[in-house]
């Protein structure tokens, strides 16, 4: 009960001290003020989910390594989570959807093809949306009531300057964001593979990396240069994923990563979206414009 009190307490503390240090600042924030924010955020997010007890009842016993491997190295690989066969027929599946919804399918260069909520659509797609170990493992690992957003399936080619999947390097939080991405085709090299660099996700790591990159307060986009400089002597820190089809990756997204840039043939993936209770509201589905439930058949 005391300790319940005293965490509120602090709360309220870091609260006060980021609204004093925005009104102040204006969001021009020296560099010690960008630590400092960064330092009383991660606090209160970890703060926060203290106490957390799952309402999810599972018995896997796979959980506990999973998230060991996410908090230690920011990812975590399953070979053969899908079969061959599985991910050939969803292959078929993904371009048959493209065709038929249109008005689903988003682009970037119009030439790679993402379905948002193609699980709306798919049975196949479905069965990876709702698998339960991802899902308790979303939730242990955020330590908050977790539910899975959506599903994007994604059919991207190598045309001529893509940037690859996520359009460069990016974080998708500061701490802790779960997603899972499983390969539909071979990913090898020179097929888009994920990238991730190691710890990134650590806050130790994640104040050096701002210090080393120079990077502005809150900044969620890297520069090939920025990343560049943050590898300088560790270079050993970029994780490339290749991986057969039907070989899933479990990410902290909150790590620096980026699908690298495609070359060569056709990168087919399913990725779940998972998200705590306060990041899901219908402007969400809006932005991603996500296929509504009931279209499914
Ligand atoms: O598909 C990929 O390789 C990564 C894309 C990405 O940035 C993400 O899913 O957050
Ligand atoms: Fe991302």
């Amino acid at each position: 009960m005391k300790s319940k009190i005293i965490s509120k307490i602090k709360l309220i503390f870091y609260k006060l001290f980021k609204k004093f240090f925005k009104v102040i600042f204006k969001k021009n924030y020296p560099k010690e003020i960008n630590f400092l924010l960064t330092k009383l955020e991660y606090k209160e997010f970890f703060l926060e989910r203290e106490n957390f007890q799952s309402k999810i009842i599972s018995s896997y016993s796979d959980i506990d390594w999973i998230i060991k491997r996410l908090e230690n190295q920011g990812y975590c690989v399953i070979k053969e989570f899908w079969s061959e066969d599985e991910c050939f027929k969803t292959i078929k599946v993904i371009d048959d959807l493209i065709l038929r919804y249109p008005n689903f399918v988003h682009s970037n260069n119009k030439s790679d093809s993402r379905i948002y909520g193609a699980e709306n659509i798919s049975k196949l797609i479905n069965n990876f949306s709702k698998n339960e170990l991802l899902l308790s493992v979303a939730e242990e690992y955020n330590k908050k009531n977790t539910s899975l957003g959506f599903t994007l399936a994604a059919k991207m080619p190598a045309i001529k300057n893509n940037k690859g999947s996520g359009e460069g390097w990016h974080r998708d939080g500061f701490f802790r964001q779960f997603k899972t991405l499983l390969y539909l085709s071979d990913v090898g090299k020179n097929n888009g593979p994920f990238e991730l660099i190691e710890n990134s996700h650590k806050f130790e790591y994640l104040i050096e990396d701002i210090k080393k990159g120079k990077l502005e307060y809150s900044q969620f986009r890297l520069t090939d240069s920025e990343i560049k400089k943050i590898l300088i002597d560790q270079t050993e820190r970029k994780k490339t994923i290749i991986g057969k089809m039907g070989t899933l990756i479990l990410i902290d997204t909150s790590s620096l990563h980026r699908g690298s840039p495609i070359k060569d043939s056709t990168r087919y993936a399913l990725t779940n979206y998972y998200y705590t209770s306060n990041q899901i509201d219908s402007e969400l589905y809006k932005k991603f414009n996500v296929v509504p439930k009931k279209i499914f058949r």
